[in-house]
């Protein structure tokens, strides 16, 4: 069996091939041949749904629309998965129910999205009574009054000097958007060659062309060509050797933000648009930023007029213990990009949060003259826009925006007992975020966060597997009892499964 660097789903390190042709996992226990499996549905009287192995699969087998063919699972080990499907029915507040009826510890809030916890009656409501009442309406030169009010929620929680919202429909595309926006911003102030683009190694932008450039995970770029061109990347902050089981910020690595003078050094400042980092990069395995770090690069970047985008699609909506990362840090951005809790996962939204100088750049020539050349068609939907509103009302009205504070310390503690249990190299926390890093098999990267991830789904909790990294997240909502459960899970995970 072959392994090698990919995409960040089922693992930053995931498997590529399997040579000889036998899925691990269940599968390979049984030794049975990915080939001969083929899984179908079937459901009892109460809609309950059981996945059950058939006959081989053949080509006659794909237009069934009962079997796991049809449907090219992202991020995901497709073969394997089918080979052992792992399905999820249900869920409310802090728990999933599967097909068969047990509950499912949700550790990572879906993925990273569900914040306050899932189907939580208001924004259940809230998308019910919308989709009855305006189904869909275009925000193209058209309005409808939730996508206005939904703009006015999020700048009221945002940090100092946003003011404008750009509407789309998921992290990706607010990345996209953000960077265009950049460049077009320069141009709008009359610098049309601040055009390159600097991300950092290790960062998740998401999947489009943008995001994927700026993005430093090789599994998500290699197999897309050359990329967008005057893209550059700073180096990633993990240090293992000097920060290995710190507690919350690390303390060396402050000095890494001035790679961005070496990149300055290198291509002149008249090039550069803008700078995008994660404040905390979650999807590579939890990067927490070293102290000062945050600070450094925003006063680099002030001084050569780039942009500090900040990609919070992960960490806005409490998950620091503060509505947005940029203010658990206090270090303010140009512009922001978040998606996923924005909607508490309900609905797919995504939006891009400038400040006001950025669009007062965009305002000027004639007033019938459109100023942003883009768009998405649901942009501002109707259902996101009422899920939105309706996640800030949760979460504002159920303290949630700063829970994770009041929780961090706990936490930590909780995470960091974990810290002598086999293979573990490191564990890093910050808010409600956790991370157990674990020596790599020789050969096989990220076989044992994945094995892990699955142990720990069959003893009740769902967990994230990124590389050799189990992250966590779980909903805001959590109670001290169901973090002691977590960790229980975990320490009975990786004390069973030993290799
Ligand atoms: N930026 C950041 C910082 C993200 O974390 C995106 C952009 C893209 O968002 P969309 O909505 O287009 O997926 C993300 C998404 C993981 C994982 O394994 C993380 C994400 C997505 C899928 C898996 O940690 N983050
Ligand atoms: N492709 C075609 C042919 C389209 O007409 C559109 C939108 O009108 C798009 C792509 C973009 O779709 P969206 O606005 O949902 O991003």
């Amino acid at each position: 069996m072959r392994m090698s660097k990919s995409g960040n789903g089922g693992g930053w390190w995931t498997v590529e091939s399997h040579a000889d042709g036998v899925c691990f996992d269940k599968a390979l226990e049984k030794n049975i041949p990915h080939s001969e499996y083929r899984r179908v549905r079937r459901s009892d009287d109460k809609g309950n749904t059981q996945m059950t192995n058939t006959v081989p699969a053949s080509s006659d087998d794909r237009a069934n629309s009962d079997d796991l063919g049809a449907f090219w699972m992202p991020f995901t080990a497709n073969r394997q998965f089918k080979a052992a499907p792992r399905m999820l029915a249900g869920a409310e507040g802090m728990y999933y129910r599967t097909p068969d009826g047990s509950r499912v510890l949700d550790g990572i809030s879906g993925l990273w999205c569900v914040n306050a916890g899932h189907c939580r009656p208001k924004i259940v409501e809230a998308i019910r009574r919308q989709a009855a009442e305006l189904d869909f309406a275009s925000t193209f030169q058209m309005g409808h009054p939730l996508a206005f009010e939904s703009a006015s929620r999020l700048i009221e929680i945002a940090p100092p000097g946003f003011e404008r919202v750009f509407f789309t429909n998921s992290g990706s595309d607010a990345v996209d958007t953000a960077l265009k926006i950049a460049i077009a911003y320069h141009r709008a102030k009359g610098n049309a060659a601040k055009t390159r683009l600097i991300g950092r190694e290790r960062g998740y932008h998401g999947v489009n062309f943008g995001g994927t450039s700026v993005g430093g995970i090789v599994g998500n770029r290699k197999m897309f060509g050359p990329l967008l061109s005057g893209v550059d990347h700073l180096r990633h902050t993990h240090d293992l050797e000097r920060n290995a089981f710190s507690r919350g910020q690390p303390s060396h690595g402050a000095e890494l933000a001035d790679d961005l003078e070496r990149l300055v050094a290198l291509h002149d400042a008249s090039t550069i648009a803008a700078v995008i980092v994660e404040p905390v990069a979650c999807s590579t395995g939890v990067l927490v930023p070293p102290q000062g770090y945050l600070q450094r690069l925003a006063e680099i970047c002030a001084r050569h007029d780039i942009l500090l985008i900040f990609d919070e699609v992960i960490t806005a909506f409490g998950r620091l213990g503060a509505p947005f990362a940029a203010q658990h840090f206090g270090v303010t951005p140009d512009i922001i990009t978040t998606a996923k809790a924005i909607t508490n996962g309900a609905v797919p939204m995504g939006a891009v949060l400038v400040q006001g100088k950025i669009h007062d750049a965009f305002m000027q020539g004639p007033e019938a003259a459109i100023e942003l050349f883009h768009g998405y068609t649901y942009s501002g939907h109707p259902l996101a826009a009422a899920a939105c509103i309706a996640t800030l009302d949760t979460l504002q009205e159920e303290g949630l925006l700063s829970r994770a504070g009041e929780l961090a310390s706990y936490w930590e503690e909780a995470m960091h007992s974990l810290k002598a249990l086999p293979h573990v190299i490191d564990i890093r926390n910050i808010g409600l975020i956790g991370a157990i890093e674990f020596a790599p098999i020789p050969g096989e990267p990220g076989r044992r966060a994945h094995a892990r991830f699955v142990e720990a789904l069959r003893l009740g909790a769902l967990v994230r597997a990124t590389g050799d990294i189990i992250a966590l997240a779980p909903p805001l909502i959590i109670e001290k009892p169901e973090i002691d459960k977590l960790v229980d899970v975990l320490t009975r995970t990786l004390l069973s499964v030993r290799d």
